[in-house]
């Protein structure tokens, strides 16, 4: 097995990064046979369990009250229309459900109610994923008896360049979050955003951030910015699709072990911009007609490019902490065999 590493240095990312596209693809896709199934794709869909008037100031997002956004705000949503929705994510062939909430911070009573919801939705079968953003380490050790499987919580984009995008909170706050999450001991979920307006330095930067943690996150979200009107950031230039790919392919190098979910913005991709992401290392998406507040890809399309392409969904693992996956286990075995 190829050496994971925590270790990487700003200069030898951004070296990975100006590779000629060729023997960057070819790195990413060696190592991504070497950890992971070639043709399998982890399955999650969204919901928003509480939508709108949020109190932070994310640039990018539709969901912040200082955003002239046209959505509607919602109170959390009752349990049984989170299980329906559940219910009807597993009916479609998803194997993880993430509930997402425009909160700053969730307050215990909150957290009452989605612990509910997480135990409710494992009881279904589905693996639980919950995104509400910053978390206490006691907040965080309740989730992981409510039995969590992941927390999504986004670094979004390089510490330097941080400030352009939120200002109601810090860079080390995320990291304090999740280093709760980690320390609680659940699957941690942490990626970001492309597209922002930020430099291909500090998309290096902020995967370095990802890929010197102690454990890397066991998931990896790459959204690609969906441009949403009434936030500051509507109308930034569109980043070029190559980059996009060099992105996740680099991603896959730094964190061999990781999912690499291929998340937001994927209605602005083409089939082929989507198939050399998978080529380049992405095992996950976000499947459903809706993300949280957006239009995801189409279920109908999506069935159709998984076809196209020869993908399938995988089934739901063992542990990922235990840093041996289907695929190593099978390797192992057949090794053992041979000797
Ligand atoms: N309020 C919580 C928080 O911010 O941690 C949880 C929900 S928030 C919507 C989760 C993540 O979705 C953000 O951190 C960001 O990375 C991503 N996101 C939100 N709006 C987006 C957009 N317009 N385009 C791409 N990603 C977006
Ligand atoms: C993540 O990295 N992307 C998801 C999920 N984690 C919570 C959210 C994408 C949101 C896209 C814009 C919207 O639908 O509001
Ligand atoms: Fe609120 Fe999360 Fe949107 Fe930021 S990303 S405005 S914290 S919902």
């Amino acid at each position: 097995m190829s050496e994971i590493r925590h270790d990487w240095n700003l200069g030898e990312i951004r070296a990975l990064f100006d590779l000629p596209f060729n023997d960057l693809l070819f790195r990413a896709h060696t190592l991504h046979r070497e950890y992971h199934d070639p043709n399998g794709v982890q399955i999650s869909s969204l919901l928003s369990i509480k939508t709108g008037a949020c109190p932070e100031d994310c640039s990018y997002c539709s969901q912040s009250a200082r955003n002239e956004t046209e959505l509607e705000r919602e109170t959390l949503m009752p349990l049984n229309e989170v299980l329906e929705a559940a219910q009807a994510a597993q009916d479609n062939g998803a194997s993880r459900f993430c509930m997402g909430a425009a909160w700053r911070n969730p307050t215990d009573k909150n957290l009452d109610k989605v612990i509910e919801m997480i135990q409710g939705v494992k009881a279904l079968g589905l693996q639980s994923c919950v995104t509400l953003g910053m978390l206490s380490d006691k907040q965080a050790e309740r989730l992981r008896e409510a039995g969590l499987d992941y927390y999504n919580h986004n670094l979004d984009t390089s510490p330097e360049f941080y400030g352009n995008v939120i200002t109601t909170r810090v860079y080390q706050d995320r990291l304090d979050t999740l280093k709760h999450v980690r320390d609680a001991g659940i699957n941690v979920c942490s990626g970001g955003i492309l597209g922002m307006g930020e430099s291909s330095t500090d998309r290096a930067s902020m995967l370095q951030q990802l890929a010197n943690m102690p454990i890397h996150p066991e998931s990896v979200p790459i959204n690609l910015l969906v441009q949403v009107e009434g936030t500051p950031l509507h109308g930034s230039e569109e980043l070029d699709p190559i980059e996009f790919i060099r992105s996740i392919a680099v991603a896959r190098i730094l964190m061999p072990r990781s999912d690499v979910r291929l998340s937001a913005g994927r209605t602005e991709m083409s089939d082929e911009m989507q198939a050399l992401c998978f080529f380049a290392g992405a095992n996950s998406i976000f499947y459903g007609e809706r993300l949280l507040t957006t239009d995801n890809a189409g279920t109908n399309h999506d069935q159709q490019l998984f076809q196209r392409l020869g993908l399938h969904a995988t089934e739901i693992e063992e542990d990922p902490q235990d840093h041996a996956c289907g695929s190593h286990l099978i390797q192992q075995a057949q090794q053992a065999q041979q000797q």
